[in-house]
């Protein structure tokens, strides 16, 4: 049983804060091979060569205008031919912290996204505040029916370097935005003065799993080195509910016996579990149209 920063069962401190913070998920050894390959493929997006990044000016998937990157996009991709993000994402301290927190089996694991955030280097800028899964208009009564949906999934942010870019309003993932919340989210997304607002300082190493409609924003510094690891996996226990929000982000790249090659065999199954999604949800493509 995994406990948190404050020795609370991950699990629990998700459900109840929607937000928690865990030790020692990069195998020592692991963290300078890790940071090698960031530098290598934020070199990459920066200089245009690879093109699944994002870009400042543009919150949302599709990422098509600007050239200040504060994302790169798909490190599992094979042509990026750093096999070290795989490894990671199957390792097994990973792996193990992410079954307790959705309650699954490994053999029902789904494999997912895996992307890189970074610092920009032109612009300093704030991501708004918002809920991945609900746009900030929609009405009360859609809100509270699109938070009851159960996530089977998590995601996180995991911090090769210091990171106290992200800001989280804890215990917001469940219930409806208060209209003091709902005003910011729609007038004023990008204020600095949310109630309860908190901000999440990781040490390098450390990974916050959050829940996707936790309401939160980032601020992104050119000046501060950032090169944080922002990946989700889910359960088959949710059907098709996932496939939106993974396939948004176009990953018919990962048909291909190329990808498969790379797979170790902890992530085998969890793939398989991937495509058998996009079958249910009637797609022939790893790829569906942007929430946002
Ligand atoms: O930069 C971050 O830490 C958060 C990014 C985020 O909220 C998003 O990509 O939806
Ligand atoms: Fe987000």
């Amino acid at each position: 049983m995994l406990t948190d920063i404050n020795n609370v069962p991950i699990d629990e401190a998700l459900k109840r804060d929607g937000f928690v913070i865990v030790d020692n998920l990069i195998p020592e050894e692991m963290l300078p091979r890790l940071k090698d390959a960031c530098e290598r493929v934020i070199n990459k997006a920066r200089n245009g060569e690879w093109k699944h990044r994002r870009l400042v000016g543009t919150q949302f998937p599709p990422w098509t205008e600007g050239d200040d990157v504060w994302g790169v996009q798909h490190l599992l991709h094979p042509d990026l031919k750093e096999s070290v993000f795989m490894e990671w994402y199957g390792s097994e301290a990973l792996l193990s912290a992410v079954s307790q927190l959705i309650h699954t089996k490994r053999e029902d694991l789904q494999f997912e996204l895996f992307n890189l955030l970074i610092n920009p280097q032109e612009h300093d800028f704030d991501l708004t505040w918002h809920r991945d899964a609900v746009p900030a208009e929609t009405p009360q009564e859609k809100e509270e029916e699109l938070l009851a949906i159960p996530h089977y999934g998590t995601q996180w942010n995991t911090a090769l370097y210091a990171d106290d870019c992200l800001y989280v309003v804890p215990n917001s993932h469940r219930r409806v935005r208060t209209p003091e919340e709902r005003d910011i989210t729609i007038n004023d997304p990008k204020s600095h003065n949310m109630p309860g607002q908190l901000r999440v300082d990781l040490k390098p190493g450390q990974t916050v799993f959050y829940d996707n409609n936790i309401l939160h924003r980032a601020a992104y510094f050119s000046s501060k080195k950032r090169a944080t690891l922002h990946a989700s996996m889910g359960t088959i226990e949710g059907g098709h509910h996932r496939a939106k929000t993974v396939f948004q982000h176009g990953l018919d790249w990962m048909n291909t016996e190329d990808f498969k090659a790379t797979l170790p065999d902890s992530l085998k199954t969890p793939f398989a579990n991937t495509q058998a999604m996009a079958a249910r949800a009637g797609l022939d493509k790893l790829e569906t149209k942007p929430i946002h």
